[in-house]
């Protein structure tokens, strides 16, 4: 992601360092904090929501520069990209911290804004599951390429990619046989970015929204965003964004090609987190066929 915002100079005084009289003798550190996040959705809309308050990352460096001290300068640039990415909207941080009045046994040129600093760059990677299906037009044209498409993004990494089924049309009006598959990886968006990405591959290949549940040309679903039982584990049940998807447990045209993209899935069916082996065990896989072998 190429937009950034930059807090430039935050400066603590406090007492790191792993000389016994730094530990006493506060000394200025100074830190640089650069946020990748996507905010083409914040300018449009002007929303605070679709971003990230610079001012809630100030302050959590703040606090962070500010609190019990630590040897290393290492740590606190750790503590703060941790921090910084614990925000959702920041795909990735890049946070310099210098300490321009540290004890080298030299002189360094410029008081306050020369002397050691680190720099480290991290960047959010986040487990995803997407759900692929299409029972109108070339459908299995249409996987292949909404596959590449997902492919071709350098913030989503595709880590496996199930084999395809032909499915029995569940719910909705009569409409025709689907071909269904499941794409596993690893993200660093924002799962809001991640499905407006979704949403414009679904629009490429002619998706309209006119019947719930209704044929299509493709349809991308969001059915994991990061990992179960794990500080990843993301849950939304606004109108735009509803993840984990609430159906996925009773599908078995979701849960087969998943199990087939990753045997160790888990999904969390309320307060429990199963393998979906298990759910599907229980569950059968009726409906469900062997689809054309496909190149992936
Ligand atoms: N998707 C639906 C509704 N019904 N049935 C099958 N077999 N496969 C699907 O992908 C599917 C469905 C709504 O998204
Ligand atoms: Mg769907
Ligand atoms: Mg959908």
């Amino acid at each position: 992601m190429t937009d950034r915002i930059h807090l430039e100079g935050l400066r603590v005084v406090s007492c790191h360092g792993v000389l016994e009289h730094e530990k006493v003798d506060p000394q200025p550190f100074i830190a640089d904090i650069t946020l990748e996040v996507d905010l083409t959705a914040a300018g449009l809309s002007d929303d605070l929501s679709r971003t990230v308050s610079y001012a809630d990352i100030a302050q959590a460096a703040e606090a962070i520069l500010a609190g019990p001290p630590v040897d290393l300068i290492e740590t606190l640039v750790d503590r703060i990209a941790t921090a910084a990415l614990a925000y959702l909207a920041v795909e990735a941080v890049e946070v310099t911290l210098h300490k321009p009045h540290a004890p080298a046994g030299v002189t360094f040129q410029d008081p306050e804004s020369g002397g050691p600093s680190v720099t480290i760059r991290r960047e959010r990677d986040a487990a995803f599951v997407v759900a692929l299906g299409a029972n109108l037009g070339r459908r299995e044209r249409t996987l292949v390429s909404a596959l590449e498409a997902i492919r071709s993004d350098p913030a989503m990494r595709v880590l496996a990619v199930s084999d395809l089924y032909m499915t029995d049309p569940v719910g909705g009006p009569d409409q025709p046989d689907y071909l269904n598959a499941v794409v596993v990886g690893r993200t660093r968006l924002a799962p809001w970015t991640m499905l407006e990405k979704l949403h414009l591959i679904e629009n490429w290949y002619g998706r309209t929204r006119d019947v719930r549940w209704g044929a299509r040309t493709l349809d991308l679903d969001l059915i994991q965003y990061g990992t179960p039982g794990d500080p990843s584990e993301f849950a939304s049940e606004t109108s735009e964004l509803t993840v984990p998807h609430p159906r996925a447990h009773e599908r078995a045209f979701v849960l087969t090609p998943w199990l087939d993209a990753d045997p160790q899935a888990h999904v969390r069916v309320g307060d429990r987190i199963t393998p979906v082996a298990d759910v599907l065990q229980e569950l059968g896989t009726d409906g469900v066929r062997p689809g054309p072998e496909w190149l992936r």
